[in-house]
């Protein structure tokens, strides 16, 4: 599929990279990006040679925010009955595979939302997190008031929203939002070996660590250590199991073979 709005690539024959491309726009999100990107990590997370993904913006701008100008003129029986952001925004959540956030420059409203719907984000050290929404008398729509708290507290996500204030990155990490802070110029590299240091474990068990995490967010804990619990004694049933247990046993490098 011909993409106009993101450009994708494969690196080391086993990641696929997501870079978001409107730099004219600081690559503010509109409809037909979401779609792209919802279709571009539905092939990757669909094709067996690709064991992970990084979703990236440019140095500027990861993105900064949903499209304004294509909002500014919308009703609320147009986002209501067009079912916006809901439709097209939360594929990535849909997504088995692990997406990682390479960020750079501005990640703000949706920006920061759809850094924050990625498993992690490894930030670059220009990187600057927001939710702004409330200067253009709306409030984040895209997870921001949820996903936020639950990363960085209460108390740091409210003066976000409330203030419009933007976070750097060394608070950003110090708040648990971000995984890591590396320099700008070595930003993709940093995803991209952390991304390739994925792909060779086990894909049933990276799949399943994703999923046991994200029930997390989602249950109680009893619920959530039951699921991991059983999701631990699955991983027994496994051929990578017998593999990486050998490995070890006998001092030599695994080689799974995701079965
Ligand atoms: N949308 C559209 N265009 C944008 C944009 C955006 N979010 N952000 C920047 N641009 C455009 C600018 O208009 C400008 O275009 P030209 O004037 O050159 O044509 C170009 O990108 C460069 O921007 P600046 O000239 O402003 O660049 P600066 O370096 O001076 O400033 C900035 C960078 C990122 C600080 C500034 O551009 C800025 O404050 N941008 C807006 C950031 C923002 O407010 N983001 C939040 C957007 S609201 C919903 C669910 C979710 C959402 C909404 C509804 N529902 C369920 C209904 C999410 C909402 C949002 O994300």
């Amino acid at each position: 599929m011909a993409y106009e709005t993101i450009e994708t690539r494969v690196e080391g024959g086993k990641v696929g990279v997501i870079a978001l491309n409107r730099p004219k726009q600081l690559n503010a999100l509109n409809n037909q990006l979401m779609d792209e990107l919802g279709a571009a990590l539905k092939a990757f997370d669909a094709d067996e040679a690709i064991g992970c993904m990084i979703v990236t913006g440019s140095e500027k701008a990861f993105a900064a925010g949903a499209d304004i100008g294509a909002m500014a003129g919308y009703s609320f029986a147009d986002v209501y009955k067009g079912d916006y952001i809901t439709r097209n925004w939360e594929t990535i959540r849909t997504i088995r595979k692990p997406v990682i956030a390479a960020v750079s420059g501005f990640a703000l409203g949706g920006g920061c939302e759809l850094a924050m719907m990625c498993d992690f984000i490894i930030a670059a050290d220009n990187a600057k997190f927001g939710q702004p929404e409330i200067k253009l008398g709306i409030i984040p729509g895209a997870g921001g008031t949820q996903r936020l708290p639950r990363a960085v507290g209460k108390s740091k996500a409210m003066d976000m929203a409330l203030t419009a204030r933007m976070m750097d990155a060394t608070e950003a990490e110090r708040a648990g939002l971000v995984s890591r802070v590396v320099p700008l110029d070595k930003m993709m590299d940093e995803a991209l070996a952390a991304a390739l240091t994925i792909c060779d474990f086990s894909q049933v068990a990276v799949m399943a660590a994703k999923e046991a995490v994200n029930r997390s967010f989602e249950s109680g804990l009893a619920d959530g250590i039951m699921f991991e619990r059983r999701m631990f004694h699955a991983m027994f049933a496994t051929s990578d199991q017998k593999e990486g247990m050998d490995a070890f046993v006998n001092k030599r490098k695994a080689q799974f073979n995701h079965q």
